[in-house]
């Protein structure tokens, strides 16, 4: 198809006139039904249009939060809110259309591999494994229809509710015209929130999609990974250096070769003949173990999980009843249909395989679901849906068989689901912990999420902070990249840079590739190792302020990592900033990400601002310039903050016990300590303490919002203009 003629225009314009549709709204080529809902979410104005084929019906949605009710009324509007119209142009063909005026950005649509602004292009999604992470790569692992328009201080957002392939066309001519389309042959919903902030639409879209639940403490500490360490004693060497090295960490992934022959569920016991006792060796050390899961089951008649897989008719078939075969690591392999409640079941029976073995949690690669032998299944300019037996394989949705392509953006999200849900049935009072690379709308109630194989680039480095910053405009508020970079060689350089600004990542996880040198924090030398020690040390005395930003995500969706202009909407000149981010209202971070500089250029916002590492305040509202040696924490503190920061330890199952520190910076400052157990789910029956700070005329005020937990017995300090006090909490 030529996109540069346009045939979708022409299409629309020539299709005949129906005059049994609403005129306000396109000319439908074919006839689609449809009903409008309004509702108010979260203060927000919501309205919802529901389309549907009148030969299919309306599928249930994989992005809302089943947890959640909304009230919605059905409602007669002529026109939608932005302008938006919609036509249905062929058998499998939607198109949604809307105009963007001149001054308009757009933001958001989960993960894209460019800056904050998705205007001016073609942005397709279909979730794919593409690890070339270049400017022209198109769809990447995750599929998140959500787009928020910013015309002014008026915002809309906009929510495609459909996990089929999709392109969005955010005025890629330069015409002042939005158009997605849609291949589908179910119905759709599209959900109109707005007029209004940033910040209250993404509360308003996460009420809807879902919020991340509080993650494990020790999941927010440092984790170390690599493609692989492939055999125990690697594993138990990777985590004695943390410890003789007095490095904290909390976490090694274990990549595909602990399996035996990269079959799922199998452990490869010539390398790991103590499994079991390794994990609980680590385990009393503080050291938690996430082995990888990929989908794909090796198609072999002695294959455990595939015999019992088959016995519970658990794989995706062909249209013609046979089942689909795909090859991954494995070799030919079948492929659990998730969408299916009775599989995802299966999956996390067959799952406690693994997590009896005492594992903490899962990471789920592989999942868009990738296969070597299928690597595009659809032309990205695509503007069919092919018929059913051309979708690779069929899939059982809510309202019955469809093709896969139909469902395959929630595949990724799908399998978090099955894994996430294993975990809470296994370990009901204990908080899941699921890493994903693949998902969908909504995917936040399902785990973090990392954005693949990035590359150990400067220019990676550099890009990670508004991919980073979209997924939480997005939903997906516990993300991280691979910090040293996926593939190629990081050098001593990059990862001292690199760890300055993954300590700020809400999941934060240094990972590399097969083949790649050793990238571990130790292997560049005693300097290197020194200004790494300092930085992961930095982030473990972030983490109860961290965890108060979760807590804050859970009440009003807020991401941790924000672009600034979420809290600073009035100033124009920070709109377009994405080489510097907010983690939560206090912190401002500005980091090197340039080889071979140690000084940039900074904007800080109104107000004014203390260098984290110590030093007078600097004034905002305007530009800086700013010098950060490898062992600096580039970051600042917002004036009229207060820190709650905890001496850092080997891992954080020692934190409970530590000095916890309030940082007052300034004269008269306000701040939140949220405090819990970090482990169990009893704060969703209040069980965690949420305490006030407030600092003025020398003295710290300690007030509780809620008191529901009795925290273990630690020393608290107060430091504030230059002093250092004890002080108790109340209670
Ligand atoms: O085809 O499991 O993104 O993190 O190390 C590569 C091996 C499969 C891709 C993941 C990466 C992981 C790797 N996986």
């Amino acid at each position: 198809m030529s996109r540069r003629k346009d045939p979708h225009w022409v299409a629309a314009r020539q299709a005949p006139p129906r005059a049994d549709q609403n005129p306000k709204m396109l000319r439908h080529q074919l006839p689609a039904e449809h009903s409008l809902h309004r509702a108010t979410v979260s203060g927000i104005r919501a309205l919802r249009l529901s389309v549907w084929p009148p030969e299919s019906q309306l599928p249930g949605s994989l992005a809302l939060d089943p947890a959640r009710t909304i009230d919605w009324r059905s409602a007669r509007q002529a026109r939608l809110p932005l302008g938006v119209r919609w036509q249905r142009q062929a058998e499998a063909r939607f198109q949604i259309l809307f105009p963007l005026g001149p001054e308009a950005r757009c933001l958001g649509l989960g993960e894209r591999y460019e800056g904050l602004q998705r205007r001016g292009r073609v942005h397709t999604l279909f979730a794919t494994d593409d690890h070339v992470h270049i400017e022209s790569v198109d769809p990447l692992y995750k599929s998140i229809g959500w787009l928020v328009v910013a015309d002014g201080p008026e915002h809309y957002g906009i929510l495609l509710d459909s996990p089929a392939p999709q392109r969005w066309d955010l005025d890629s001519r330069r015409v002042g015209k939005a158009t997605i389309t849609l291949l589908t042959r179910r119905g759709w919903q599209l959900t109109l929130l707005g007029p209004a902030s940033m910040p209250e639409l993404v509360a308003a879209m996460t009420t809807l999609t879902g919020r991340a639940a509080l993650p494990p403490r020790w999941s927010l500490g440092h984790c170390q990974s690599r493609w692989s360490y492939a055999s125990e004693s690697a594993v138990r060497q990777i985590a004695g250096q943390f410890r003789a090295r007095r490095i904290p960490c909390d976490s090694i992934c274990l990549d595909i070769d602990y399996m035996k022959d990269y079959r799922i569920f199998t452990i490869d016991r010539s390398r790991f003949r103590g499994f079991e006792s390794m994990v609980q060796d680590l385990a009393r050390d503080g050291m938690r173990l996430v082995p990888i899961c990929d989908p794909g089951v090796v198609r072999s008649a002695n294959d455990a999980t595939y015999g019992d897989g088959r016995r519970h008719d658990v794989f995706c078939r062909r249209s013609n009843g046979s089942v689909f075969v795909g090859k991954v690591w494995a070799g030919p392999s079948v492929l659990p249909d998730f969408a299916r409640e009775e599989v995802r079941a299966w999956w996390g029976r067959r799952l406690r395989l693994l997590t009896s073995k005492g594992v903490a949690g899962i990471w789920a690669d592989m999942n868009e679901p990738a296969l070597f032998d299928h690597k595009r299944p659809l032309a990205l300019d695509s503007d069919e849906l092919p018929p059913e037996d051309q979708q690779l394989f069929v899939q059982q949705a809510l309202e019955g068989t469809v093709g896969h392509f139909e469902l395959h953006n929630a595949y990724g999200m799908q399998m978090a689901r099955a894994c996430w849900e294993s975990l809470e049935q296994s370990r009901p009072n204990e908080r899941p912990f699921v890493l994903t690379r693949s998902t969908y709308t909504g995917g936040q109630r399902y785990g973090a999420v990392w954005l693949g194989d990035n590359m150990s680039w400067f220019e990676h480095l550099r890009r990670s902070i508004p991919m980073l910053l979209s997924a939480g405009l997005s939903g997906l508020a516990f993300s991280g990249v691979d910090v040293g970079g996926f593939g190629s060689d990081c050098d001593a350089e990059l990862l001292a840079r690199w760890y300055q600004l993954g300590i700020f990542y809400p999941y934060f996880r240094n990972h590399c590739a097969m083949g790649g040198r050793a990238q571990e924090p130790w292997a560049y030398g005693p300097k290197i190792e020194r200004a790494v020690r300092r930085l992961i040390e930095t982030r473990y005395r972030l983490i109860p302020y961290l965890e108060g930003l979760f807590a804050e995500h859970r009440e009003s969706g807020a991401p941790l990592m924000r672009p600034l202009f979420w809290h600073y909407p009035d100033d124009p000149r920070l709109s377009e900033v994405d080489d510097q981010f907010l983690l939560g209202p206090d912190l401002l971070v500005a980091p090197i990400l340039y080889r071979g500089t140690t000084t940039r250029t900074m904007v800080l916002p109104k107000g004014r601002w203390y260098p984290f590492d110590g030093g007078p305040a600097l004034s905002g509202g305007r530009l800086h310039q700013v010098s950060f040696d490898l062992e600096a924490v580039p970051a600042f503190v917002r004036h009229g903050a207060i820190l709650p920061l905890v001496d850092p330890a080997a891992h954080t199952g020692l934190l409970d016990g530590a000095p916890l520190t309030f940082q007052v910076y300034g004269s008269r400052a306000r701040g939140r300590f949220w405090q819990d157990d970090g482990q169990s789910r009893s704060y969703e029956q209040g069980a965690f303490n949420d305490w006030a700070l407030n600092y003025q005329q020398g003295k710290l005020a300690i007030r509780a919002r809620h008191l529901g937990y009795a925290p273990q017995k630690r020393r608290y300090f107060v430091a504030a203009e230059g002093q250092r006090r004890a002080v108790s909490l109340p209670g």
